[in-house]
């Protein structure tokens, strides 16, 4: 059994519009610690992170929006992320927007490389969030996480310097894609990230790839951090998300590939994010998020070992 602890990244400064830092809010109310702690976990609520105060921070690019905000959470949530990864227990960082993800990724990065272990992220997203500040064509830093994560150019106001440690492109893979922006598609196609788009999902299925990353993963005796975005999932079925685009995971796949994660063993860290709570529908996106949860930590029909393939 896991030890866990949860938390709060109610951070919405990176989206375009407004609801994410309801996030956390829904999560405890759905009852994610409960669901967790059902499946026979501990775990620990450790409340909710605050943004540092940074001063101000000039944007090297007009068009970025609240950029001395996302900063101040990046700076807070590297450091929270960092030191959970020192620790024992397992963190769910509850967002908040994706931008989030630029403190968690490379805190995680930067306490694996104290380890020697390769730091690998798994993606589950629509976009690829590889957007850098300059080729952002809305401005909205939630679009960026990745590029930042992967050591692209142009980031160095986030942290107030160079990134302690980035994550190897090769140990990037992102799973779901279905809109990429123009400059954004020319860079991951630059980088040595692993990209599959809905096509590959049908055309392969959604266990095939996923696995091929874990094998990758385990060879390497890597740590590995899980970054979901509620866009990853149909928005006919989790619609609280303000970046809405169809054709998305069904509620199997994304059941699947949760229950899969959880067989492998590897998952050492997961961010939820992009929630919108003001944007559902009775919670329901809330809950299935919880039950994505619940299925990546054990939560089965008919038992199976763990390493099972
Ligand atoms: B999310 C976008 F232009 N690429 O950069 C951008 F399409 O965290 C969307 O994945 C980013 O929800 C979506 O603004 C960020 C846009
Ligand atoms: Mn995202
Ligand atoms: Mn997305
Ligand atoms: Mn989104």
């Amino acid at each position: 059994m896991a030890n866990i602890v949860l938390l709060g990244a109610p951070i919405e400064a990176g989206a375009g519009r407004r609801g994410c830092a309801m996030g956390p809010a829904a999560y405890r109310t759905a009852g994610l610690a409960e669901d967790l702690r059902a499946l026979g976990h501990t775990v620990t609520d450790l409340g909710d992170a605050v943004p540092d105060d940074t001063g101000p921070i000039e944007a090297p690019f007009s068009h970025l929006k609240a950029l001395p905000t996302v900063a101040g959470w990046t700076r807070s949530l590297h450091r929270h992320a960092q030191d959970l990864a020192r620790g024992p227990a397992l963190p769910i960082y509850m967002g908040g927007d994706h931008a989030l993800s630029m403190g968690t990724v490379t805190g995680h990065a930067a306490a694996a490389a104290e380890l020697g272990r390769p730091q690998f992220v798994l993606w589950l997203d629509a976009h690829a969030d590889f957007n850098t500040l300059e080729s952002s064509p809305s401005g909205n830093l939630h679009g960026t996480p990745l590029a930042f994560a992967c050591g692209q150019e142009g980031f160095d106001s986030m942290l107030g310097g160079p990134l302690p440690a980035s994550i190897d492109p090769h140990n990037v893979c992102i799973i779901g894609l279905r809109s990429v922006d123009g400059v954004e598609r020319d860079l991951l196609r630059a980088s040595d990230v692993t990209a599959h788009d809905m096509r590959a999902i049908d055309e392969h299925g959604i266990a095939t790839l996923l696995k091929e990353f874990l094998n990758r993963v385990a060879a390497a005796n890597g740590l590995l951090h899980v970054s979901l975005d509620v866009d990853f999932i149909d928005p006919e079925i989790a619609p609280a998300v303000g970046t809405t685009v169809p054709g998305g995971a069904t509620f199997r796949e994304a059941h699947l590939a949760m229950e899969i994660l959880h067989d492998s063993g590897l998952v050492s860290s997961l961010d939820l994010v992009e929630l919108n709570p003001f944007l559902d529908i009775r919670g329901l996106t809330a809950r299935l998020m919880l039950d994505l949860t619940a299925s990546l930590f054990g939560r089965q029909v008919l038992d199976r070992p763990t390493r099972s393939y």
